[in-house]
Protein backbone atom coordinates (compact mmCIF):
# COMPACT_ATOMS: atom_id res chain seq x y z
CA UNK A 1 0.00 0.00 0.00
CA UNK A 2 1.46 3.33 -0.80
CA UNK A 3 1.50 6.17 1.50
CA UNK A 4 0.50 8.96 -0.65
CA UNK A 5 -3.37 7.14 -0.67
CA UNK A 6 -5.87 8.36 1.13
CA UNK A 7 -7.29 6.33 3.83
CA UNK A 8 -10.78 5.04 4.35
CA UNK A 9 -12.58 3.31 7.39
CA UNK A 10 -15.82 1.66 7.29
CA UNK A 11 -17.82 -0.71 9.08
CA UNK A 12 -20.98 -3.16 9.19
CA UNK A 13 -22.33 -4.79 12.34
CA UNK A 14 -22.93 -8.10 12.45
CA UNK A 15 -26.30 -7.37 13.50
CA UNK A 16 -28.38 -9.48 11.52
CA UNK A 17 -28.72 -10.98 8.10
CA UNK A 18 -27.01 -8.03 5.44
CA UNK A 19 -29.42 -6.95 3.15
CA UNK A 20 -29.44 -5.45 -0.68
CA UNK A 21 -29.46 -2.08 1.47
CA UNK A 22 -26.34 -2.56 3.05
CA UNK A 23 -24.82 -4.21 0.28
CA UNK A 24 -25.45 -1.18 -2.27
CA UNK A 25 -25.26 1.60 0.37
CA UNK A 26 -22.01 -0.18 1.70
CA UNK A 27 -20.10 -3.23 0.58
CA UNK A 28 -20.14 -2.90 -2.98
CA UNK A 29 -18.78 0.85 -2.65
CA UNK A 30 -16.29 -0.59 -0.33
CA UNK A 31 -15.25 -2.84 -3.08
CA UNK A 32 -14.70 -0.07 -5.62
CA UNK A 33 -12.93 1.62 -3.55
CA UNK A 34 -10.11 -0.90 -3.14
CA UNK A 35 -8.33 0.25 -5.31
CA UNK A 36 -7.58 3.57 -5.10
CA UNK A 37 -7.09 3.69 -1.33
CA UNK A 38 -5.54 2.67 1.53
CA UNK A 39 -8.87 0.85 3.05
CA UNK A 40 -9.85 -0.31 6.62
CA UNK A 41 -12.92 -2.24 6.98
CA UNK A 42 -14.15 -3.78 10.11
CA UNK A 43 -17.15 -6.01 12.01
CA UNK A 44 -18.51 -3.93 14.62
CA UNK A 45 -18.93 -6.74 16.72
CA UNK A 46 -18.35 -4.55 19.90
CA UNK A 47 -21.44 -1.72 18.82
CA UNK A 48 -23.85 -5.11 18.05
CA UNK A 49 -23.97 -5.70 21.99
CA UNK A 50 -25.47 -2.52 22.49
CA UNK A 51 -28.59 -4.78 22.05
CA UNK A 52 -28.99 -8.04 23.02
CA UNK A 53 -27.53 -10.97 21.67
CA UNK A 54 -27.53 -14.83 21.59
CA UNK A 55 -24.29 -16.14 22.10
CA UNK A 56 -24.13 -19.00 19.37
CA UNK A 57 -26.31 -17.09 16.63
CA UNK A 58 -23.43 -14.26 17.24
CA UNK A 59 -20.58 -16.28 17.30
CA UNK A 60 -21.55 -17.77 13.75
CA UNK A 61 -23.20 -14.87 12.14
CA UNK A 62 -19.49 -13.01 12.85
CA UNK A 63 -17.91 -15.72 11.12
CA UNK A 64 -20.58 -15.78 8.32
CA UNK A 65 -20.53 -12.26 7.45
CA UNK A 66 -16.62 -12.21 7.53
CA UNK A 67 -17.41 -14.80 4.77
CA UNK A 68 -19.79 -13.11 2.92
CA UNK A 69 -17.96 -9.90 2.99
CA UNK A 70 -15.16 -11.97 1.26
CA UNK A 71 -17.68 -13.37 -1.58
CA UNK A 72 -18.47 -9.98 -2.36
CA UNK A 73 -15.26 -8.70 -3.28
CA UNK A 74 -13.39 -7.87 -0.11
CA UNK A 75 -9.88 -8.73 -0.61
CA UNK A 76 -7.58 -9.41 2.44
CA UNK A 77 -5.08 -8.68 0.35
CA UNK A 78 -5.52 -5.49 -0.48
CA UNK A 79 -7.59 -3.85 2.30
CA UNK A 80 -7.27 -4.64 6.73
CA UNK A 81 -10.53 -6.60 7.03
CA UNK A 82 -10.63 -6.63 10.80
CA UNK A 83 -12.97 -8.08 13.85
CA UNK A 84 -13.28 -4.69 15.72
CA UNK A 85 -13.65 -6.60 19.73
CA UNK A 86 -10.07 -8.30 18.36
CA UNK A 87 -8.27 -5.23 18.39
CA UNK A 88 -8.43 -4.11 21.80
CA UNK A 89 -7.74 -0.24 21.06
CA UNK A 90 -11.25 0.01 20.18
CA UNK A 91 -12.65 -0.28 23.35
CA UNK A 92 -10.15 1.73 24.93
CA UNK A 93 -10.02 4.74 22.57
CA UNK A 94 -13.98 4.20 22.88
CA UNK A 95 -13.58 5.14 26.85
CA UNK A 96 -11.15 8.20 26.53
CA UNK A 97 -13.07 9.64 23.72
CA UNK A 98 -16.69 9.27 25.82
CA UNK A 99 -14.93 11.49 28.32
CA UNK A 100 -14.66 14.38 25.56
CA UNK A 101 -18.18 13.21 23.95
CA UNK A 102 -21.43 15.57 25.70
CA UNK A 103 -24.53 13.98 27.07
CA UNK A 104 -26.28 16.44 25.03
CA UNK A 105 -24.22 15.78 21.84
CA UNK A 106 -25.85 12.11 22.48
CA UNK A 107 -29.20 12.77 23.39
CA UNK A 108 -29.91 14.25 19.98
CA UNK A 109 -28.45 11.22 18.40
CA UNK A 110 -31.53 10.02 16.09
CA UNK A 111 -30.28 6.35 16.05
CA UNK A 112 -30.30 6.29 19.87
CA UNK A 113 -33.59 8.13 19.61
CA UNK A 114 -34.92 5.48 17.26
CA UNK A 115 -33.38 1.92 18.96
CA UNK A 116 -34.56 3.29 22.52
CA UNK A 117 -38.11 3.50 21.09
CA UNK A 118 -37.54 -0.40 19.58
CA UNK A 119 -36.36 -1.54 22.51
CA UNK A 120 -37.87 0.22 25.91
CA UNK A 121 -36.76 -2.80 27.96
CA UNK A 122 -33.21 -2.37 27.45
CA UNK A 123 -32.14 1.37 26.49
CA UNK A 124 -28.23 0.40 28.06
CA UNK A 125 -25.59 3.33 28.45
CA UNK A 126 -23.87 1.69 25.64
CA UNK A 127 -26.62 2.20 22.85
CA UNK A 128 -26.42 5.89 24.45
CA UNK A 129 -22.59 5.97 24.32
CA UNK A 130 -22.66 4.10 20.45
CA UNK A 131 -21.28 7.03 18.91
CA UNK A 132 -17.99 7.70 20.56
CA UNK A 133 -17.30 4.02 20.03
CA UNK A 134 -17.70 4.54 16.13
CA UNK A 135 -15.64 8.20 16.33
CA UNK A 136 -12.92 6.23 18.18
CA UNK A 137 -13.02 3.09 14.94
CA UNK A 138 -12.36 5.86 12.85
CA UNK A 139 -10.14 8.48 14.46
CA UNK A 140 -7.64 5.71 15.30
CA UNK A 141 -6.63 4.78 11.56
CA UNK A 142 -6.69 9.10 11.09
CA UNK A 143 -9.17 8.12 8.16
CA UNK A 144 -10.05 10.69 5.37
CA UNK A 145 -12.85 9.40 4.46
CA UNK A 146 -15.53 7.58 5.79
CA UNK A 147 -18.01 5.55 3.08
CA UNK A 148 -21.76 5.45 4.97
CA UNK A 149 -24.96 5.28 3.83
CA UNK A 150 -27.11 8.46 4.62
CA UNK A 151 -28.44 7.18 7.79
CA UNK A 152 -24.82 7.64 9.93
CA UNK A 153 -24.26 10.83 8.45
CA UNK A 154 -25.33 12.24 11.64
CA UNK A 155 -22.76 10.03 13.91
CA UNK A 156 -20.15 11.26 11.48
CA UNK A 157 -20.42 14.93 12.40
CA UNK A 158 -20.24 14.02 15.95
CA UNK A 159 -17.01 12.12 15.23
CA UNK A 160 -15.58 15.25 13.75
CA UNK A 161 -16.44 17.23 16.71
CA UNK A 162 -15.47 15.02 18.99
CA UNK A 163 -11.75 14.97 16.81
CA UNK A 164 -11.78 19.09 17.00
CA UNK A 165 -12.49 19.22 20.20
CA UNK A 166 -9.89 16.80 21.17
CA UNK A 167 -7.44 18.65 18.73
CA UNK A 168 -8.41 21.94 20.15
CA UNK A 169 -7.42 21.21 23.88
CA UNK A 170 -4.16 19.13 23.10
CA UNK A 171 -3.12 20.12 19.47
CA UNK A 172 -3.24 18.31 16.24
CA UNK A 173 -3.83 14.82 16.90
CA UNK A 174 -6.59 13.15 15.24
CA UNK A 175 -7.39 13.76 11.24
CA UNK A 176 -10.91 15.46 10.61
CA UNK A 177 -12.68 12.38 8.52
CA UNK A 178 -14.93 13.41 5.71
CA UNK A 179 -18.37 11.48 5.14
CA UNK A 180 -18.25 10.08 1.80
CA UNK A 181 -21.80 9.19 0.61
CA UNK A 182 -22.44 7.63 -2.55
CA UNK A 183 -24.86 8.99 -5.16
CA UNK A 184 -27.02 6.04 -5.66
CA UNK A 185 -27.36 3.41 -3.49
CA UNK A 186 -26.94 5.66 -0.10
CA UNK A 187 -30.39 5.25 0.42
CA UNK A 188 -32.14 1.75 -0.43
CA UNK A 189 -35.84 2.24 0.83
CA UNK A 190 -37.92 -0.81 2.52
CA UNK A 191 -40.08 -2.38 -0.25
CA UNK A 192 -43.45 -2.23 1.83
CA UNK A 193 -43.11 0.84 2.92
CA UNK A 194 -40.55 3.69 0.63
CA UNK A 195 -40.43 6.32 3.80
CA UNK A 196 -38.90 3.97 5.43
CA UNK A 197 -35.06 2.48 5.01
CA UNK A 198 -34.72 -1.20 3.90
CA UNK A 199 -33.25 -2.51 7.68
CA UNK A 200 -32.15 -5.41 8.63
CA UNK A 201 -34.20 -5.60 11.54
CA UNK A 202 -37.30 -4.88 9.78
CA UNK A 203 -39.84 -7.21 11.35
CA UNK A 204 -41.80 -7.74 7.57
CA UNK A 205 -40.09 -10.12 5.60
CA UNK A 206 -41.39 -8.61 2.27
CA UNK A 207 -39.95 -5.45 2.83
CA UNK A 208 -36.26 -6.15 2.79
CA UNK A 209 -34.26 -8.36 0.62
CA UNK A 210 -31.68 -10.57 2.47
CA UNK A 211 -28.41 -11.38 0.53
CA UNK A 212 -28.97 -15.12 1.21
CA UNK A 213 -32.10 -14.99 -0.31
CA UNK A 214 -33.26 -17.71 -2.94
CA UNK A 215 -34.07 -15.95 -6.66
CA UNK A 216 -37.27 -16.96 -6.37
CA UNK A 217 -37.69 -15.22 -3.12
CA UNK A 218 -36.11 -12.43 -4.37
CA UNK A 219 -38.14 -11.81 -7.61
CA UNK A 220 -41.56 -12.41 -5.60
CA UNK A 221 -40.93 -9.75 -3.33
CA UNK A 222 -40.04 -7.17 -6.08
CA UNK A 223 -43.42 -8.37 -8.04
CA UNK A 224 -44.96 -7.69 -4.34
CA UNK A 225 -43.52 -4.23 -3.44
CA UNK A 226 -45.45 -0.92 -3.30
CA UNK A 227 -45.16 1.18 -6.16
CA UNK A 228 -47.74 3.93 -6.75
CA UNK A 229 -50.63 4.84 -8.84
CA UNK A 230 -49.00 5.70 -11.57
CA UNK A 231 -48.25 3.37 -14.57
CA UNK A 232 -44.66 4.93 -16.00
CA UNK A 233 -41.44 4.02 -14.94
CA UNK A 234 -40.51 8.13 -14.21
CA UNK A 235 -37.49 8.97 -11.30
CA UNK A 236 -39.67 11.65 -9.41
CA UNK A 237 -37.15 12.37 -6.92
CA UNK A 238 -40.04 11.94 -4.18
CA UNK A 239 -38.84 8.43 -2.58
CA UNK A 240 -41.65 7.00 -4.14
CA UNK A 241 -41.30 3.26 -4.42
CA UNK A 242 -41.07 3.57 -8.36
CA UNK A 243 -38.15 5.67 -7.23
CA UNK A 244 -36.49 3.15 -5.04
CA UNK A 245 -36.46 0.48 -7.93
CA UNK A 246 -35.14 2.91 -10.10
CA UNK A 247 -32.45 3.80 -7.61
CA UNK A 248 -32.14 -0.24 -7.03
CA UNK A 249 -31.86 -0.95 -10.57
CA UNK A 250 -29.30 1.74 -11.56
CA UNK A 251 -27.41 1.31 -8.89
CA UNK A 252 -26.61 -2.58 -10.42
CA UNK A 253 -26.52 -2.08 -13.70
CA UNK A 254 -24.66 1.20 -13.32
CA UNK A 255 -27.24 3.18 -15.58
CA UNK A 256 -28.51 6.57 -14.79
CA UNK A 257 -32.40 7.36 -13.84
CA UNK A 258 -32.72 8.48 -17.49
CA UNK A 259 -31.11 5.53 -19.07
CA UNK A 260 -33.61 3.40 -16.95
CA UNK A 261 -36.77 5.89 -18.12
CA UNK A 262 -35.72 5.10 -21.40
CA UNK A 263 -34.75 1.83 -21.28
CA UNK A 264 -38.65 1.25 -20.37
CA UNK A 265 -40.53 3.77 -22.10
CA UNK A 266 -43.88 2.21 -22.98
CA UNK A 267 -43.55 -0.72 -20.62
CA UNK A 268 -45.78 -0.98 -16.93
CA UNK A 269 -44.74 -1.39 -13.88
CA UNK A 270 -44.94 -5.70 -13.89
CA UNK A 271 -42.08 -5.38 -16.81
CA UNK A 272 -40.19 -3.24 -14.73
CA UNK A 273 -40.48 -4.78 -11.09
CA UNK A 274 -39.54 -8.73 -12.79
CA UNK A 275 -36.69 -6.49 -14.34
CA UNK A 276 -35.49 -5.66 -11.32
CA UNK A 277 -36.38 -8.87 -9.67
CA UNK A 278 -34.26 -10.46 -12.07
CA UNK A 279 -30.95 -7.67 -12.17
CA UNK A 280 -30.79 -8.29 -8.15
CA UNK A 281 -30.75 -12.25 -8.67
CA UNK A 282 -27.85 -12.23 -11.34
CA UNK A 283 -25.72 -9.73 -8.57
CA UNK A 284 -26.62 -11.83 -5.64
CA UNK A 285 -26.50 -15.42 -7.10
CA UNK A 286 -22.77 -15.42 -7.48
CA UNK A 287 -22.11 -13.88 -4.36
CA UNK A 288 -24.09 -16.31 -2.46
CA UNK A 289 -21.69 -19.27 -4.41
CA UNK A 290 -18.54 -17.64 -3.34
CA UNK A 291 -19.85 -17.63 -0.08
CA UNK A 292 -20.34 -21.48 0.12
CA UNK A 293 -16.52 -21.85 -0.83
CA UNK A 294 -15.66 -19.55 1.43
CA UNK A 295 -17.88 -20.55 4.56
CA UNK A 296 -16.75 -23.93 4.44
CA UNK A 297 -12.92 -23.02 4.68
CA UNK A 298 -12.97 -21.64 8.04
CA UNK A 299 -8.97 -22.18 8.25
CA UNK A 300 -8.46 -19.45 6.07
CA UNK A 301 -10.75 -16.94 7.11
CA UNK A 302 -9.36 -17.33 10.62
CA UNK A 303 -6.24 -16.75 9.31
CA UNK A 304 -7.21 -13.85 7.02
CA UNK A 305 -9.15 -11.57 10.08
CA UNK A 306 -5.78 -13.28 12.46
CA UNK A 307 -3.39 -10.73 9.98
CA UNK A 308 -6.20 -8.17 9.48
CA UNK A 309 -6.13 -8.08 14.02
CA UNK A 310 -1.87 -7.89 13.51
CA UNK A 311 -2.28 -5.00 11.00
CA UNK A 312 -5.30 -3.14 12.59
CA UNK A 313 -3.30 -3.19 16.16
CA UNK A 314 0.03 -2.00 14.20
CA UNK A 315 -2.18 1.08 13.41
CA UNK A 316 -4.13 1.66 16.22
CA UNK A 317 -1.86 1.51 18.97
CA UNK A 318 0.25 3.95 17.41
CA UNK A 319 -2.90 6.51 17.95
CA UNK A 320 -4.03 5.43 21.13
CA UNK A 321 -0.04 5.63 22.88
CA UNK A 322 -0.48 9.57 21.09
CA UNK A 323 -3.73 10.08 22.41
CA UNK A 324 -2.87 8.50 26.02
CA UNK A 325 0.46 10.72 26.59
CA UNK A 326 -1.11 13.74 25.70
CA UNK A 327 -3.83 13.34 28.17
CA UNK A 328 -0.61 12.44 30.70
CA UNK A 329 -1.25 8.44 31.63
CA UNK A 330 1.95 6.69 31.82
CA UNK A 331 2.64 4.08 28.67
P1 LIG B 1 -30.20 -2.24 11.77
O1 LIG B 1 -31.42 -2.65 11.05
O2 LIG B 1 -29.74 -3.21 12.81
O3 LIG B 1 -30.21 -0.80 12.20
P2 LIG B 1 -28.83 -1.66 9.34
O4 LIG B 1 -29.47 -2.49 8.30
O5 LIG B 1 -29.15 -0.21 9.38
O6 LIG B 1 -29.02 -2.33 10.75
P3 LIG B 1 -25.99 -1.24 9.79
O7 LIG B 1 -25.09 -2.31 10.23
O8 LIG B 1 -26.39 -0.22 10.78
O9 LIG B 1 -27.28 -1.86 9.12
O10 LIG B 1 -25.37 -0.52 8.52
C1 LIG B 1 -24.31 -1.00 7.76
C2 LIG B 1 -24.04 -0.07 6.61
O11 LIG B 1 -25.07 -0.18 5.65
C3 LIG B 1 -23.98 1.41 6.99
O12 LIG B 1 -22.98 2.05 6.22
C4 LIG B 1 -25.32 1.92 6.61
O13 LIG B 1 -25.31 3.30 6.33
C5 LIG B 1 -25.63 1.09 5.38
N1 LIG B 1 -27.05 0.90 5.20
C6 LIG B 1 -27.89 0.28 6.05
N2 LIG B 1 -29.14 0.27 5.57
C7 LIG B 1 -29.07 0.91 4.37
C8 LIG B 1 -30.04 1.22 3.35
N3 LIG B 1 -31.30 0.87 3.48
N4 LIG B 1 -29.62 1.89 2.27
C9 LIG B 1 -28.33 2.23 2.11
N5 LIG B 1 -27.38 1.96 3.02
C10 LIG B 1 -27.73 1.32 4.13
N1 LIG C 1 -22.62 2.59 13.25
C1 LIG C 1 -22.45 1.96 11.97
C2 LIG C 1 -21.44 0.85 12.00
C3 LIG C 1 -20.12 1.40 12.35
C4 LIG C 1 -19.32 2.26 11.57
C5 LIG C 1 -18.17 2.52 12.33
C6 LIG C 1 -19.47 2.83 10.30
C7 LIG C 1 -19.45 1.19 13.52
N2 LIG C 1 -18.28 1.84 13.51
C8 LIG C 1 -17.17 3.35 11.85
C9 LIG C 1 -18.45 3.65 9.84
C10 LIG C 1 -17.33 3.92 10.59
C11 LIG C 1 -23.78 1.43 11.56
O1 LIG C 1 -24.56 1.07 12.36
N3 LIG C 1 -23.99 1.40 10.31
Amino acid sequence: MSNSKKTIFSAVQPSGEITLGNYLGAIKNWVNLQNDYKCIFALADLHTITVRQNPKEFNRRIIELYALFLACGIDPQKSIFFIQSQVHTHANLGWILQCYTQFGELSRMTQFKDKSKKHVDNINAGLFCYPSLMAADILLYNADLVPVGADQKQHLELTRNIAERFNGIYGDTFVIPEPYVAKIGAKVASLQDPTKKMSKSDKNSNACVRMMDDADVIIKKFKRAVTDSNNEVKFRNENTGIDNLIGIYSCITSKSAEEVEKEFEGKGYGDFKKAVGEAVVNELIPIQERFKDYISNEDYLVKCFRKAREEALEISEKTLNEVKTKIGFYL
